[in-house]
């Protein structure tokens, strides 16, 4: 596929992503690169993106090399999330947290993410607000690059703050480690902070959560409903820990998830997904930005849609003037600026197995 670099969207811990788009149909996709020498990571993730395919799973469109400058790189496509991570939804939005009935639609798509993982044997490893990104169908699953299969043995991976007791202490990283550190997001969203406060250096992180006993601090404003579902989330012993099944059914949750799979699930005239463009053209516009996000569950009679909808035109459009210049060509002859792919036979054999 030829295809064209735009501007870069922002720097993640293992790689470059920036806005593409294909040369032929002109479909725009976001790309990861990076040095095909330190693309280890990158690589990992392909492998287990391109085996999944899930509404819940940002979706995976290929990969290549090209060669940039004297540089040869590694490069990912993945389906463009026009409004980036969770984590910058949380700050874009006033006050730093969200509402219950914003948290509950995210939680409820997240998990749905998280149980099609689960059931197919893969722990993600890294669930963090950071890592999920959002859309117009709303939250997916992102960054991959610290998944393993459930059976295999390997490093201990992830985030500090993030981490579940079992994996601090380096004992194990299992499907439970994942829901933990779901619990960690959703303090996240509730809270706009850390889910451990007052400690950021990453021994003391562990120190903490591997060998105090202790558990975050779960934030006040949520409802008891919501505290409870956090609670099974946040379980020290990951045995006592519920599944992702098990909290889809969760009275937090399972009102939205059935709302969610019905949507899904119904004809024409409503969305295919929940967020279905027709579906985005035919709502309302709503009075209020700030109370469609921040609207109290007990009193939102909203849809998943109009929520979501509410906090995506609350963090703003792409701005897609601002680095035109920096467009290039894929396929240059001269390789000065551009990325110049590589030939097939040269590519495969780099693959790694895995
Ligand atoms: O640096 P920020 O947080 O603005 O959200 C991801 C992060 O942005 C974004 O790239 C940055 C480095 O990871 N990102 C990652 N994958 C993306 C995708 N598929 C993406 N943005 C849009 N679509």
């Amino acid at each position: 596929m030829d295809w064209t670099r735009g501007h870069t969207i922002g720097h993640g811990s293992t790689a470059t992503v920036s806005v593409a788009t294909a040369v032929q149909s002109g479909d725009v996709f976001a790309v990861k690169s990076v040095e095909l020498s330190q693309s280890e990571f990158l690589r990992r993730e392909q492998k287990i993106l391109s085996s999944i395919v899930s509404p819940f799973i940002v979706r995976y469109k290929g990969c290549d090399i090209t060669r940039k400058h004297s540089k040869v790189m590694y490069n990912l496509f993945l389906e463009y999330m026009p409004d980036g991570s969770l984590r910058n939804a949380i700050h874009a939005h006033g006050g730093g947290r969200l509402g219950e009935s914003l948290i509950r639609v995210f939680t409820c798509q997240i998990l749905q993410g998280l149980d099609y993982l689960h059931l197919n044997g893969l722990v993600h490893c890294d669930i963090k607000s950071s890592n999920i990104l959002v859309g117009e169908s709303g939250a997916k699953i992102a960054d991959f690059g610290c998944a393993k299969r459930v059976e295999q043995p390997g490093p201990i991976a992830g985030t500090p703050m993030f981490m579940a007791p079992e994996v601090a202490r380096g004992e194990e990283q299992g499907l439970a480690s994942d829901i933990w550190a779901l619990g960690c997001t959703i303090i996240e969203m509730a809270s706009g902070g850390a889910p451990w406060r007052n400690v950021s250096d990453p021994v003391s992180i562990i120190y903490r959560v591997g060998y105090s006993g202790h558990l975050p601090e779960f934030p006040c404003c949520l409802s008891e409903q919501a505290r409870d579902f956090l609670d099974k989330c946040l379980r020290r012993d990951p045995k006592e820990r519920w599944t992702a099944s098990q909290l889809l059914a969760h009275p937090f949750l399972v009102g939205e998830f059935n709302k969610q799979v019905q949507e899904s699930n119904s004809s024409s005239t409503s969305p295919t997904s929940i967020l279905d463009q027709t579906f985005w053209n035919s709502l309302d516009e709503p009075e209020s930005l700030e109370s469609l996000v921040s609207v109290p569950s007990s009193t939102s009679e909203s849809s998943a849609g109009e929520r979501i909808r509410g906090l995506s035109l609350l963090s703003g459009p792409p701005d897609w003037d601002c680095d035109d210049q920096n467009w290039i060509s894929a396929r240059e002859d001269s390789s000065e600026e551009g990325d110049t792919v590589l030939d097939d036979i040269e590519y495969k054999d780099y693959k790694v197995s895995w």
